[in-house]
């Protein structure tokens, strides 16, 4: 199949898991068309089949506002043309399902009807889509998609209950390359960032307030008191100056280091004790899946579909919202008996190996298949 691939280049997970999807599906003898503002940052590279069409939009100082949406729907048109392209596959709802929808409706003037495919991620739907200034265009958008899917049953309910919703849901798991792991980075250079005797404790994200970076902070605070660690804390956004304020205030500034954000995050988990995620909402957690993947345990909140991700007492643990007191605890009783650790780390491998990219990705060329015969 030809397909279009929508998403955010950056380092968000909605921009990562349709990179890696679309890179999966090159594999599998699909040709593919990232169609976006910038490269995302994990298409390395472009090979026979994967392209990459660059939204431009000029700049002009009558708007207030640049119309990214109309340039999207634009090029969308025109890349469907030049290419024969047979399906739009389009990774977050704003505005990515709005302008494809407004380029299905122009192309269907030309008397080409293509099917639109509507990945939904999370914030789209729980944060931003749902606020009254979005809502009606994220519910159109939705109900005019041919086919919708949601990365979690929770992610799926919470689209449910926010938005007045006609079409149904497909719940299609967020996916891993399980041939990563440890062993593949020989060059695991765990000396450089702690002691032999220490522990190394990890969290990623884009540190929004969604991420209760603080607790992230709080948390190690109490594990570092019993167990000696370090922490490393791996991207960029608006919490991190207080973060880095508050590891000052704790007197952590020996034990907390900020990486910034990395394109090289398995050779940071590769070296992992234990990942923290206490987020607020997590419609999924791609980040707890690339920790587990690397034979790292996780803690985490019970929010969103991080239930369907960690599992309590066997992968990791899962705390209520805001509980860095039992997070804290949960992360000694990990760390504290080496072979508690490593029963952790094998157990979070395997939990990771249930979203193996080769069981996830055939799931989207069924609903391609479906979406086309129905179109
Ligand atoms: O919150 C993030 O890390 C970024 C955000 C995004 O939109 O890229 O991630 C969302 O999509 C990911 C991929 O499906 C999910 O794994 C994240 O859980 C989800 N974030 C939230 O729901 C807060």
């Amino acid at each position: 199949m030809k397909i279009a691939i929508v998403c955010y280049p950056t380092f968000g997970g909605s921009g990562v898991v349709a990179t890696e999807l679309g890179l999966a599906l090159s594999k599998r003898g699909h040709e593919i068309h990232f169609i976006t503002y910038k490269q995302p940052v994990r298409l390395e590279q472009l090979t026979g089949n994967v392209h990459f069409h660059e939204v431009h939009v000029p700049e002009y100082p009558l708007f207030h506002f640049q119309p990214y949406e109309l340039a999207l729907s634009s090029k969308l048109v025109d890349m469907v043309k030049l290419y024969k392209i047979e399906l739009l596959h389009v990774h977050y709802a704003i505005p990515h399902a709005y302008a494809g929808y407004m380029a299905k409706k122009m192309l269907e003037e030309d008397g080409i009807f293509i099917p639109m495919v509507t990945t939904l991620h999370g914030t789209d739907i729980t944060l931003v889509g749902n606020h009254p200034f979005y809502k009606p265009a994220v519910t159109f958008s939705i109900n005019k998609s041919d086919v919708v899917t949601s990365v979690s049953e929770s992610l799926k309910q919470d689209t449910l209950n926010l938005f007045q919703i006609t079409k149904d849901i497909n719940v299609v798991p967020n996916f891993i390359d399980v041939t990563k792991s440890t062993k593949k980075y020989i060059d695991c250079q765990r000396s450089l960032m702690a002691n032999e005797d220490e522990k190394i404790i990890t969290h990623v994200s884009n540190f929004r307030p969604v991420k209760r970076i603080m607790d992230v902070i709080h948390i190690f605070n109490k594990i570092q008191n019993q167990i000696k660690s370090k922490l490393i804390m791996v991207g960029e956004g608006p919490e991190k100056e207080k973060a880095e304020d508050l590891v000052k205030e704790l007197g952590l500034q020996n034990r907390v280091v900020f990486l910034g954000e990395s394109n090289e995050i398995d050779k940071i988990l590769c070296f992992s004790d234990l990942f923290l995620l206490p987020s607020e909402k997590e419609s999924f957690g791609l980040a707890a899946l690339e920790a587990m993947v690397n034979g790292v345990p996780v803690i985490s909140t019970n929010s969103g579909g991080l239930p369907e991700v960690n599992s309590h007492g066997f992968s990791g643990y899962l705390c209520e919202i805001g509980n860095v007191e039992e997070m804290a605890n949960f992360g000694i009783s990990i760390l504290e008996d080496e072979d508690n650790l490593e029963k952790f780390k094998l157990n979070a491998w395997k939990q990771a190996k249930k979203f193996d990219i080769n069981k996830i990705v055939p799931l989207y060329e069924d609903l391609y298949t479906k979406a086309l015969s129905e179109i």
